[in-house]
């Protein structure tokens, strides 16, 4: 089944079809000139994915406020139809994250769910962060980390919950972030708590699946405002290290402060076998969420620049997973979710157009300009038509957000979803 019907996509598509191919033979004679095949550039953009979070197709809002839009989904089989959206059109985001347990449901309704839609389920994400009706223990003070064993051994088994959820939807991979840390110098003792964090960490690893791998996300603030205990990369390293092989570090690129050298720190991950994966998304001044390559489009590129590196040189142990996490508060999250994916899927493109033997020759005869500019040459290239090409060519839309607003499918489901109110957020 599909949710947007085919004769239309097919319509649009018609509709610029010739333009796409005409633009797509003038950029692979460009290419050409620089001894690059076009083709072979769209079959890697062709079997590209991004994950999308369950959580980013409703509205977000922030700590102020949620402005619901029209038809949010209720559940998450009306989530896996608005993900399936995004996947028809954009061919880009085969698969689902879960955020347990606010998808939590029977496994078999999940996996024929996903059947139907043609999606499959990416990393299982825990949620330690709010409390759940019912929940013996507060995570007011901490979760993983909390001084109280109840609370962290509460704590520990769901994560394993999320862990057996996922093995019977083909999952494999278990994300945590928590967001234990301290408001006050004093509050804690920074050491102390780091140790309950790591024994909690070790008891789920000790049941990880032998085909699981466990990624840590960091965060360098929020909720907690004076200390966090996973804060940075340094430390997310630690505990991979403590953890052992199957552990591996997630990177948030909105969770560091202003201006760091985000693509330096994934080399650094890289380079010791400890890169697990990505939550896609763009920042201005902290943990924004806004839509991937809508601020700083270059950066993407950069971190994209370091994992084509890492792919063409066939880095040991470097198999990220690569997923979206943004939180949409003025768009239509189907919308943003689709140039999102586009976006993430440019700077792969782009990064693969390095010229890397120039790169590398410039940088051992130190000639920082004809370097820097070897990379801007490649960001710069208009690889659209690649994109677009990839997506008619794989049954997707030339241009995603037209036809999704030809289909009118977010009337349409406003139809059937009922109004939801403002409480809650969604954003991690
Ligand atoms: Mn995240």
């Amino acid at each position: 089944m599909t949710m947007i019907e085919k004769d239309l996509l097919a319509r649009q598509n018609e509709a610029c079809a010739e333009t796409v191919s005409r633009d797509y033979d003038m950029l692979g004679e460009q290419l050409r000139r620089q001894g690059i095949s076009i083709d072979e550039i769209k079959t890697k953009v062709s079997g590209y994915g991004v994950a999308i979070p369950s959580w980013g197709v409703g509205s977000g809002g922030t700590r102020f406020a949620r402005f619901p839009g029209a038809g949010e989904p209720r559940n998450i089989f009306d989530k896996l139809e608005d993900c399936a959206v995004i996947q028809e059109l954009t061919r880009a985001t085969p698969s689902v994250s879960l955020h347990i347990p606010w998808d939590k449901a029977d496994p078999a309704d999940l996996n024929s769910k996903a059947d139907e839609l043609g999606l499959k389920f990416d990393a299982m994400n825990s949620n330690t962060f709010q409390d759940q009706l019912e929940q013996p223990h507060s995570y007011k003070y901490g979760s993983l980390s909390h001084t109280d064993r109840a609370t962290r051994q509460q704590a520990i088994e769901h994560n394993l919950e999320c862990i057996e959820l996922g093995e019977a939807i083909g999952s494999n991979a278990l994300t945590i972030w928590v967001g234990d840390g301290s408001n006050f110098p004093g509050q804690s003792h920074f050491t102390k708590q780091f140790e309950r964090y790591l024994e909690s960490a070790k008891s789920i690893y000790g049941k990880l699946p032998a085909d699981w791998r466990l990624f840590t996300e960091h965060k360098m603030y929020e909720p907690a405002f004076y200390s966090t205990v996973v804060q940075d990369w340094g430390t997310n390293y630690l505990i991979a290290n403590e953890l052992g092989e199957k552990a591996f570090c997630l990177v948030d690129l909105g969770h560091h402060a202003p201006n760091v050298n985000i693509e330096m720190i994934v080399a650094r991950l890289i380079q010791f076998g400890k890169l697990g994966g990505f939550h896609f998304n763009d920042s201005k001044y902290g943990d924004d969420d806004l839509d991937t390559g809508s601020i700083d489009p270059y950066r993407l590129f950069l971190v994209f620049n370091e994992l084509v590196d890492a792919e063409v040189r066939s880095a040991p142990g470097f198999d990220p997973a690569h997923m979206l996490d943004q939180s949409h508060n003025v768009t239509d999250p189907i919308e943003s979710l689709m140039v999102s994916a586009m976006e993430v899927q440019r700077a792969y493109a782009q990064a693969l157009l390095v010229d890397r033997s120039s790169l590398e020759a410039y940088q051992d005869e130190n000639d920082a300009l004809m370097a820097t500019t070897t990379l801007k040459q490649a960001f710069r290239t208009n690889v659209e038509p690649i994109l677009a090409m990839a997506r008619l060519e794989t049954g997707g839309a030339i241009d995603p957000v037209s036809t999704y607003r030809a289909a009118g499918y977010r009337q349409q489901v406003a139809e059937i979803r009922p109004v939801t109110s403002g409480a809650g957020g969604g954003i991690v």
